[in-house]
């Protein structure tokens, strides 16, 4: 007999002459450049992973969806698939009329019937799916500064899937999945949803739950758009193909998810479950503040720690799908092994590392122990967050012209070439400006513009581990800490003031620039007639007067090594 839970379930894609077709006809039509996160909501509309929606949200769905977590036809349905649009384009779009989706490449993923198109209330949105109206929700600070002002809702036909060039033979829709079971016969299927790597207790857990449901398991992690500031995809997939060794023999299996989570609590829980159980999956672990997004702008939770719970096991019957909790596993010391939080006896030592603390080592370099995580997965952990002495980094200098940034730089660079270890880049302001920016000025927009090309030469040398060195005047400090974002994002930024004194520089006038200002013959010289906003916290100050160049470098190198960059 076919178990409900593994016939298959309706797609929206046409026959593939139908999309040849489809695709010729809506070469035409007004079309919209989907966002990475609508490519992920359409992925799943269109494979039949957000069963039974046929389209992006109309207007009498979505309130139903935002105020009870239902469609208007009374399906529950916890989570709003929009399909927000900026103004401009909704001026050209009218109900009624057939709009093609593009991906970000131009290639026509679907075409879409417009039915709705309306000016959401963000506010009440946020409200009432994610529980605040609050910024420091992720999804709801992407609903506000990310998210267009109009929404337009209608069906889908699916022409093409989105392309993903990355672990391909990981990737299955729901009914690629539902036959895999099929295939190997299994009938119980307990999912596990997550957007972290795996360390020995999740192993543990896992592996209990399935036994637990006398079920097979499914890794289902999470590679389509998570938390700002997780571990990225491809470490993450890295690391669970080791884990997935260490389960017995044909119990488990992995499959990508290309899910755009929104971090909301317990309505993404029960979201989630809808999903796996359109994957064909017959239970799914919830734990303890299941896709959680953090602290609120108070700095409290914003939801209980079993809300997300609480929501699944109310809906679990009419979702198609049994809630497993998760149980907390704690390694106990005496017992060498990983038991449930609840059972361990009293007195007993409990040994635990939490995501801070294991951050904390991986950037020191320090031990990471093998009761914690497994050999394979730390390896992959250790490549992409190697410890301080081994990360890329940038030295910014700024300053007045003639302060003396190029010759301390220069000194610097051949400081680190010395120590060697990483390669050490050196963007000089005039070498910029001869090289990257030759066609700009002056202008306060020109200067924002040079440092800014400044800043990601600095940023994408930093990612790659290597030493960038920079020396321009850059003259305001909005850009400057615009530069230190973009820098920070992958290695550490260290501003060094050269606080040489505009009456030095103009005293040494080694180009004779300054002379030329005084006389009105060079527009816009800084300290002369173009401001200079002094650094208020850099990581150094060098004086010049009266100070040997390589003593200035040696204070640079000195701080340097307080931060753990390079070695003592
Ligand atoms: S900025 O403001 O950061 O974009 O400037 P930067 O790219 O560092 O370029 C500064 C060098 O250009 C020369 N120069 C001027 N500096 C300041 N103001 C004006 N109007 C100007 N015109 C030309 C000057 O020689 C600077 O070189 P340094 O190495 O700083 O002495």
């Amino acid at each position: 007999m076919q178990l409900r839970n593994l016939a298959p379930i309706p797609e929206l894609y046409v026959s593939y002459e139908s999309a040849q077709k489809l695709k010729v006809e809506a070469a035409d039509l007004t079309s919209w450049d989907l966002t990475p996160r609508q490519i992920c909501d359409l992925d799943l509309l269109m494979n039949g992973g957000f069963n039974p929606l046929k389209g992006f949200l109309g207007e009498d769905d979505y309130n139903g969806v935002v105020e009870n977590m239902r469609l208007a036809d009374g399906t529950l349905w916890p989570m709003p698939i929009t399909l927000d649009i900026s103004e401009k384009f909704a001026e050209r779009v009218e109900p009624g009329q057939d709009i093609a989706l593009r991906d970000q490449e131009g290639v026509i993923l679907a075409t879409m019937t417009v039915t709705d198109k309306w000016s959401p209330d963000k506010a009440r949105e946020a409200e009432c799916v994610f529980g605040a109206d609050d910024l420091a929700h992720p999804a709801v600070n992407y609903l506000h500064n990310t998210a267009g002002k109009v929404y337009l809702g209608g069906p889908v036909v699916g022409i093409h899937q989105p392309v993903h060039y990355d672990f391909r033979a990981r990737r299955d829709t729901p009914n690629e999945l539902r036959a895999y079971f099929r295939k190997l016969g299994w009938r119980r299927i307990v999912a596990f949803q997550t957007r972290n790597p795996l360390h020995r207790a999740h192993q543990e857990l896992t592996f209990r739950a399935a036994k637990e449901a006398q079920a097979n398991l499914l890794i289902h992690p999470v590679v389509g758009m998570t938390k700002p500031g997780d571990v990225d995809h491809f470490t993450r997939v890295r690391c669970y193909e080791a884990v997935l060794d260490k389960y017995p023999a044909s119990t488990t299996s992995m499959s990508l998810l290309n899910l755009a989570m929104r971090m909301a609590g317990p309505r993404e829980a029960l979201w989630h479950a809808l999903i796996r159980a359109n994957h064909g999956c017959t239970h799914m672990i919830v734990g303890r503040d299941h896709a959680g997004p953090g602290k609120n702008s108070l700095g409290e939770d914003f939801y209980g720690p079993y809300d997300a719970q609480d929501l699944v096991r109310e809906h679990q019957e009419e979702a198609g799908i049994e809630m497993v909790d998760f149980k907390h596993m704690v390694y106990v010391q005496e017992r060498a092994q990983y038991e449930p939080a609840d059972e361990v006896e009293k007195g007993a030592t409990v040994l635990n590392i939490s995501g801070t603390e294991l951050r904390r080592r991986l950037r020191e370099g320090l031990e990471i122990p093998e009761w914690f995580s497994f050999p394979e997965v730390v390896t992959q952990l250790r490549g992409r967050y190697p410890p301080r002495s081994q990360q890329g980094f940038t030295v910014f200098f700024t300053g007045f012209s003639g302060s003396g940034k190029s010759t301390i730089a220069n000194a610097l660079m051949v400081k680190l070439m010395e120590m060697g270890g990483r390669p050490v880049t050196l963007l000089d302001g005039d070498i910029v400006r001869k090289n990257l920016s030759s066609e700009l000025g002056f202008s306060k927009e020109h200067r924002d513009l040079n440092i800014r090309r400044i800043g990601y030469v600095a940023s994408e040398i930093t990612k790659n581990g290597g030493i960038a060195i920079c020396a321009p005047i850059a003259p305001y400090a909005t850009t400057r800490r615009a530069v230190r974002e973009d820098v920070e994002a992958f290695g550490a930024f260290i501003e060094v003031h050269v606080a040489t004194t505009i009456e030095e520089c103009e005293r040494r006038d080694r180009k004779g620039l300054y002379k030329l200002a005084r006389e009105g013959k060079i527009k816009e010289f800084t300290g002369i007639s173009d401001p200079y906003d002094v650094p208020v916290d850099p990581e150094l100050s060098v004086e010049t007067e009266n100070v040997e160049v390589d003593h200035c470098a040696h204070q640079v190198i000195l701080t340097l090594e307080s931060l753990g960059l390079i070695a003592a």
